[in-house]
């Protein structure tokens, strides 16, 4: 694939310092984790009420456990893909570069970037529904289920369910990031979930330049100024491919 980048996506690409990725699913779809909302995705074969909600959790934690676990074993098979890789790149040519993710695979971390706010919570973290006490656990499947916490209480997956605030500090640096951004990348995302999903709107409020990259025009797509249609793993390596550092700062290679 070989992609011509628009004058404007050009000239921001080069003069920008304040940059935001902003990431859902379809940036690991390349890396076999599936997505939530695609004809195969999650939510059409296991019901989100029976899973992905507290009162699932608090009905049956060893089933919503194992559903977990089957997912926690499947994306430890798995390997970040390029998309991931470029924009660990990004992370180089910003100064000011947010990656704000709606993943729990941890995946973005795998790659190589080192700071993310992950709105959704990490399903390699574990927490106590007594204590709260978290921790990191990599053992994908655990046994016995659910399983417990030192102080007895059941452990939960770190993760953020529909009814669940989103962890407040993390989101407002979100805000505060999509609010400062002179260019904002939606990529890999349906846009259907709130309050992630304002973060576009925004970006653009606030006089972000936002590029959707998708293989399918998603919900933000009437409000982006450009939608790059293909896989994010094919784009982003065309993308951070055109850049390359100079002393005088960024400049298109080949320039
Ligand atoms: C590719 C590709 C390739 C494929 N390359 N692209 C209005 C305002 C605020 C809230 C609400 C509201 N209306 C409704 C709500 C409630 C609810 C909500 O948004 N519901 C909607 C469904 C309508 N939101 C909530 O409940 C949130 N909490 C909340 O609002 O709290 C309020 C509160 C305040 C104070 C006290 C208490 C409460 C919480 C939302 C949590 C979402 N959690 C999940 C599960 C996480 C854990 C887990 O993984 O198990 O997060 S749901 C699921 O959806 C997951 C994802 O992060 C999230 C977003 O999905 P994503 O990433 O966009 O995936 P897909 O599958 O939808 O899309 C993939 C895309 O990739 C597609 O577009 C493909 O085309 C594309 N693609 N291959 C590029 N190769
Ligand atoms: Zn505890």
């Amino acid at each position: 694939m070989s992609l011509t980048l628009s004058k404007k996506l050009h000239s921001l690409l080069t003069s920008s310092t304040r940059v935001v990725v902003f990431t859902g699913a379809g940036i690991s779809a390349e890396s076999g984790v599936p997505t939530f909302r695609a004809a195969q995705g999650l939510w059409k074969e296991f019901p989100v009420e029976k899973l992905a909600t507290p009162q699932a959790f608090a009905e049956d934690p060893v089933r919503v456990w194992q559903w977990y676990c089957w997912r926690r074993e499947l994306i430890s098979k798995t390997h970040p893909n390029a998309g991931h890789r470029a924009i660990v790149r990004f992370e180089g040519f910003f100064d000011d570069f947010h990656l704000i993710t709606q993943n729990v695979d941890g995946l973005h971390g795998f790659a190589g970037s080192r700071r993310m706010l992950k709105l959704h919570g990490d399903i390699w973290d574990v927490i106590c529904s007594s204590c709260e006490r978290s921790r990191l656990e990599l053992t994908p499947v655990l046994s016995p289920l659910p399983p417990r916490c030192q102080c007895g209480g059941i452990l939960r997956p770190g993760v953020v369910w529909f009814g669940e605030a989103l962890p407040s500090r993390v989101f407002a640096a979100a805000v505060e990031a999509a609010s400062k951004a002179q260019l904002f990348f939606s990529i890999g995302t349906s846009a259907e979930v709130y309050p992630a999903a304002q973060l576009p709107q925004i970006a653009k409020l606030h006089g972000a330049y936002v590029v959707e990259i998708n293989v399918e025009r998603s919900a933000l797509a009437h409000i982006a100024h450009e939608v790059l249609l293909g896989k994010a793993g094919e784009i982003l390596p065309e993308l951070t491919g055109c850049l390359r550092d100079t002393p005088q700062g960024l400049a298109l290679a080949g320039a």
